[in-house]
């Protein structure tokens, strides 16, 4: 058994640049999917527009002003103490439309001078390359990634980004939460996902495990380019990981969690095995569906598989079984009674981390990575302009218990923990503020008024000793 955490563990923090920057037209930055997304609520779905109406607020085009306050930003991470930072490339930073030949110089700059500033404290910085934010030039010339032609697009983006930060990053990514779209009929997750906008007669399924798939080919590509590149470089997948629990002790229900999992967690063994498990070609016959796979994707996929997986965990789901084995999230999720949830009905489940944990250890045997965590909150700024955020803190403390036994008990191989939205930013699903994660609180509302002053709130306290003490104090 372990004692504790090692001295390399990774402490820090995520972001991904279109929930943060701003800057949405600076430098010659084209516009993103995220830059057509309006501010919604838990209730009101964000709505997707085809242009950028005057009457609207996208918030995604503000942030938190990261671009702007991103010196002091890096300055109070590394007051954390935070050993790793994971943010994301605006892919449309670096190729506008995404379809052209040569970078833009200046936003290839913006993510030197970041990296830089990183490592100057010694903070490593965890790159995702696609996180929710593929050119809208894409989607409109293209159909997003139902068309093929994207992955190239795609892998010329990744490899431009190795050939210029390989010695300055060696943690990557390729896309974050590939498998949110495993909700098809959510029309927001395919779009951030696959920048797909479904037409009335589409079906979503399959145009969903199309998109996955070239995306997998994609990935695959990536992680060869980025090896030939640079052999020390670490390049992952990237899952949200939510564990789906048995209604019942029902062998149906038992079942049905097992299937349930295994078609949102497909796409992890793709990555890791460089090849579909045999119940999806299975799937995919029965439904008769005519997949644009060729000889040659299945080998790309087969010599591409990924270093480690690395996955986000919010919460658990739990399924019970009614007349069907094919697992639709929109229907078949039902209440946890075990387990509270959050102001946006997130169930709020830590040992469901340990679970995970173990789970992923044991299917994939590869080393994992914690790249989001957290729980979204609101926050009251007071008079003395201080955030006693217990509620954070308490569900950070219970999390860091269980990934604790995971690592010390089960030695679990974990390279690291990077709670989400370490400072206030744009929720993706509802894009507003006020659902905060941060650590470090910034003074906006949901519309963009305030005066995006950065505040420590309790919890940043709280966790500067936690990575101090190599998480023996939690
Ligand atoms: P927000 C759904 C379920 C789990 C994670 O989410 C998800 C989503 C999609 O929103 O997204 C990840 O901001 C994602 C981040 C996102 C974060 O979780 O909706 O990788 O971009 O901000 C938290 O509260």
């Amino acid at each position: 058994m372990q004692k504790s955490f090692n001295n390399n563990f990774l402490w820090g923090g995520a972001v991904a640049a279109h929930q943060l920057e701003g800057a949405y037209d600076k430098d010659g930055k084209g516009l993103s999917i995220a830059d057509f997304m309006t501010l919604g609520n838990k209730d009101q779905p964000r709505k997707i527009t085809k242009t950028i109406e005057s009457d609207k607020y996208y918030p995604n085009h503000v942030g938190n002003d990261f671009y702007h306050h991103y010196k002091e930003d890096v300055k109070l991470m590394s007051d954390m103490g935070f050993k790793a930072f994971r943010t994301s490339i605006a892919w449309t930073r670096i190729f506008p439309n995404g379809d052209e030949q040569t970078p833009n110089e200046a936003g290839l700059k913006f993510y030197d001078n970041l990296f830089d500033e990183l490592l100057k404290y010694n903070i490593q910085p965890v790159v995702t390359l696609s996180h929710f934010e593929m050119p809208i030039h894409l989607v409109n010339k293209y159909g997003g990634w139902s068309n093929r032609k994207v992955i190239d697009f795609f892998v010329r983006f990744a490899h431009v980004c190795f050939e210029r930060y390989h010695s300055k990053v060696k943690y990557w990514m390729t896309f974050n939460e590939i498998n949110n779209q495993t909700n098809y009929q959510s029309t927001l997750s395919v779009y951030e996902n696959s920048g797909i906008k479904f037409k009335p007669n589409d079906d979503r399924q399959k145009l969903m495990y199309q998109a996955a798939h070239y995306e997998l080919v994609a990935s695959a590509e990536a992680v060869q380019i980025g090896h030939a590149i640079d052999p020390s470089l670490q390049i992952g997948c990237m899952l949200a990981f939510c564990p789906i629990y048995p209604n019942s002790s029902k062998p149906e229900d038992v079942l049905f969690a097992q299937r349930a999992m295994d078609t949102r967690l497909y796409f992890g063994d793709v990555h890791v095995n460089g090849h579909y498990p045999n119940f999806l070609l299975s799937y995919f016959q029965k439904k008769q569906y005519d997949m644009d796979i060729t000889k040659n994707d299945l080998q790309i996929l087969e010599n591409g598989t990924v270093d480690y997986v690395a996955f986000s965990y919010y919460m658990s789901f739990s399924v019970k079984y009614t007349d069907h084995m094919d697992y639709r999230e929109y229907q078949d999720l039902v209440p946890n009674p075990n387990i509270k949830t959050n102001d946006w009905g997130w169930a709020i489940d830590p040992v469901g981390l340990r679970y995970s944990l173990n789970w992923m250890t044991s299917r994939w045997h590869k080393p994992l990575f914690i790249v989001e965590n957290g729980v979204g909150a609101y926050d009251e700024l007071t008079p003395d302009l201080k955030v006693h955020d217990t509620y954070r803190i308490e569900y950070l403390r219970n999390h860091i218990r269980e990934m604790k036994k995971a690592v010390v008990e089960d030695e679990v191989d974990l390279i690291g923990y990077l709670p989400w939205g370490c400072i206030d930013l744009v929720s993706a699903s509802t894009g507003e503020m006020k659902k905060r994660y941060g650590f470090i609180y910034v003074d906006a509302d949901d519309y963009g008024n305030g005066s995006y002053k950065r505040y420590p709130k309790d919890s940043f306290y709280w966790y500067k000793n936690v990575i101090a003490t190599n998480g023996n104090e939690i």
